[in-house]
């Protein structure tokens, strides 16, 4: 220990083994270092590296009285992500020393102007002085994922329910997400495989990422009875001799089946129903083949009416 002249401690040092350590003298240096000089019965413990070579080894310690180093770290730091991604770029202070001998140099690991990734993340920064004493201090950098998912929803779509049933089943593809950090979950209400009623139901769906931010979209599920869905082939038609596609005489003869066949499903009779829309069906066809309505239109009216058939238990 150093005090001056009033007894104030200015420093204190302490330098042994686990045993019987001895200073005999002291010399004050030019440099301002201090010579100890004295003898050790202790081993290889405490502030010693070597064994003991006898009953007491002479030891010379030189200190100085320079301060010691120490290190003072910024505080904790919290951003936000960088745009699209699962991480962030982070600029820090350099950390501040004192004491120490000679050029003190500091290096922190993650080092300023890093990417850090999303969560926290342990910065550690150590200064290490001309004689390679070294001290160090941590903080931590805080990166929030605070950018919500994208979400895309199946399209609007059309089903038809069986024949005489006033709900039915519907399944449904689950909406694509994606995210700068990670989707934890996708769900939609009501859940594909759900029994729907007639009419038009509203599903709505929502991404949530691995931070708890969300993003919704909806779609529309219409379910028809097969009768509802003649009907509007019935329409189709009407349109198609609007935009003077078909004649309507031709038309009308196509109509008269799709009606015959409304009229059956609304008595409960499925197969003549089938019937006439198989004669619906094959008089498409012979417009297709006399090339007085395209292959495109043709088959979409095929396909409509194989779909009401195919709701005919
Ligand atoms: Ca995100």
């Amino acid at each position: 220990m150093k005090t001056d002249r009033d007894g104030n401690q200015l420093w204190d040092f302490a330098v042994g083994t686990s045993a019987d350590d001895r200073m005999m003298g002291l010399l004050q240096n030019a440099d301002g270092t201090y010579t100890l000089g004295g003898h050790s019965s202790g081993g290889a413990t405490g502030d010693k590296s070597s064994p003991n070579f006898g009953n007491k080894d002479i030891w010379i310690v030189q200190v100085s009285e320079q301060s010691p180093l120490t290190i003072s770290c910024p505080a904790d730091i919290s951003v936000a992500n960088d745009p699209g991604q699962c991480a962030a770029i982070v600029n820090f202070p350099p950390p501040v020393s004192t004491g120490g001998k000679g050029a003190v140099t500091i290096v922190c690991t993650p080092a300023s102007g890093s990417s850090f990734p999303v969560g926290t993340t342990q910065v550690s920064c150590v200064a290490t002085d001309s004689d390679g004493i070294t001290a160090t201090c941590f903080f931590a950098v805080t990166v929030t994922d605070s950018t919500p998912p994208s979400i895309v929803c199946p399209p609007d779509f059309t089903v038809i329910a069986p024949l005489g049933r006033i709900s039915a089943v519907v399944n449904f593809s689950t909406p694509s997400a994606i995210d700068n950090c990670s989707i934890a979950a996708i769900a939609c209400s009501p859940v594909s495989g759900s029994i729907l009623n007639l009419g038009t139901t509203i599903i709505n769906c929502a991404a949530i990422d691995s931070s708890g931010n969300t993003a919704t979209c909806s779609f529309s599920v219409v379910l028809l009875s097969p009768q509802s869905a003649a009907q509007q082939l019935s329409s189709a038609l009407g349109q198609l001799v609007a935009q003077q596609i078909l004649n309507a005489g031709t038309a009308n003869a196509l109509t008269v089946k799709l009606q015959s066949a409304i009229q059956s499903m609304n008595s409960g009779n499925g197969t003549p129903a089938i019937n006439q829309l198989n004669a619906f069906i094959k008089g498409v066809n012979a417009l297709v083949v006399s090339g007085r309505l395209s292959a495109s239109t043709g088959q979409a009216l095929i396909a409509s009416a194989q779909q009401i058939q195919s709701s005919i238990p």
